[in-house]
This record gives C-alpha cells, structure tokens and sequence, in this order.
C-alpha cells in the first residue's frame, strides 16, 4: 500500500536516483492543496451512509429485477450483503484519496473481485452501475461550494473521479 509520497520514493528508488523537481513540485502541490483533500475526505465519510443508501436505491429503480424474487438483492441477506459491498468500496476509495494513490484501493478491494462477482453469480456490471452512483451523490457532496471557503477543486474532483471509475471498470 502507498500514499502519494512513498510512491515517488519507490518509483526513485527504483531508478537509483533522486527525486525529480517535477516529483517534489507536485508532492508540495499536494500539501499546499492538502486540506481541501482532508476536507473531501470529512465529507464523503461522514455521508458515507446517505451516499450507499441513495445509490442503491436508485440502483434497483434503474434494474428492479435485481430485488424480485430470484434477483441477486432479494432477501435481506442479499440485500444487505450488496449494501455492504458498496460501503466497503466506498470505504477503500476515501482511503485512496487520503493518501493520493489508488493502490490500498486496488490491493486491499479490487483485486480479485470480479472473480468472486463471478463466483457468486453476482451481475459485476450492476455494481459498477451502483458505483457510478455513489460517484456523482459523493462529489455533489463534496464539491458543494456552500458553507466551505471557495476554491479551484477541479483538478482533485477528477482524481476523485477517477477512483470511483476504477473500481467500476474493475467490476464491470
Ligand atoms: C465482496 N461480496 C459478496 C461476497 C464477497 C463480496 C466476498 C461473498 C461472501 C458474503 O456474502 O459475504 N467482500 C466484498 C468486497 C470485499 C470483500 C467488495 C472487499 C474487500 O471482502 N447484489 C446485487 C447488487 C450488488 C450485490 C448488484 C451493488 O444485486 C452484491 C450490490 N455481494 C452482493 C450480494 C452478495 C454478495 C457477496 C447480493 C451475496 C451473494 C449470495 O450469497 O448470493
């Protein structure tokens, strides 16, 4: 697992040379910019709940075969297995953007989950379908200029983005 720091550090190190200006300029970037990323991180978690609960929702509006009988939501053991599943990707992508890097996210949830979805007979393409939801509730939420100082988010916006679009196509 790595943060936006120890990533530099390995790729140098792996070269055997010290770190780029263009390497410490972004990193110094990243801590300059860093309390809006503390920010969006406060935000997205502490709506983690409304963020999942508003996604299914609209999930199973999109695709209610997937809570009719025989559907792979029905039964609340299903059900409550799928709300599960969307808190814990949306628990590894705040983790990812704390630290910058996607790699506690690919590590620790995506790898190898597709194949369990295969597994369990469970549509990946769905939960990539509820992922993209959770991505527009979480950076509605996120980036809402109301009641913060205003900024320039975009740039962490898309990163934000784009770890969300990584875990749906890990699923898909
Ligand atoms: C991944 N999900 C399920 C299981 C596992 C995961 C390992 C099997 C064990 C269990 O049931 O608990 N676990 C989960 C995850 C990590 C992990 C992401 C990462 C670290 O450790 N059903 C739907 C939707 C979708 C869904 C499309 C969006 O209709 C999910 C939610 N996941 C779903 C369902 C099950 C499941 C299990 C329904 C239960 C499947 C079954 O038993 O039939």
């Amino acid at each position: 697992m790595l943060d936006a720091f120890a990533k530099v550090v390995s790729q140098a190190d792996a070269k055997g040379e010290f770190l780029s200006a263009g390497q410490l300029d972004a990193l110094t970037n990243m801590v300059k910019e860093g309390n809006k990323r503390l920010d969006v991180v406060n935000r997205i978690t502490s709506n983690g709940s409304t963020i999942v609960a508003n996604a299914a929702r609209a999930l199973f509006v999109e695709q209610p075969q997937l809570i009719a009988p025989g559907g792979n939501a029905y039964t609340n053991r299903r059900m409550a297995a799928c709300l599960r599943d969307m808190e814990i990707i949306l628990r590894y992508v705040t983790y990812a953007i704390l630290a910058g890097d996607s790699s506690v996210l690919d590590d620790r949830c995506l790898n190898g989950l597709r194949e369990t979805y295969q597994a369990l007979g469970t549509p990946g393409s769905s939960v990539a379908v509820g992922v993209q939801k959770m991505k527009e509730a979480a950076i509605a939420i996120a980036n809402d200029p109301n009641g913060i100082t205003k900024g320039d988010c975009s740039q962490l916006m898309s990163e934000v983005a784009s770890y969300f679009d990584r875990a749906s196509a890990a699923v898909a």
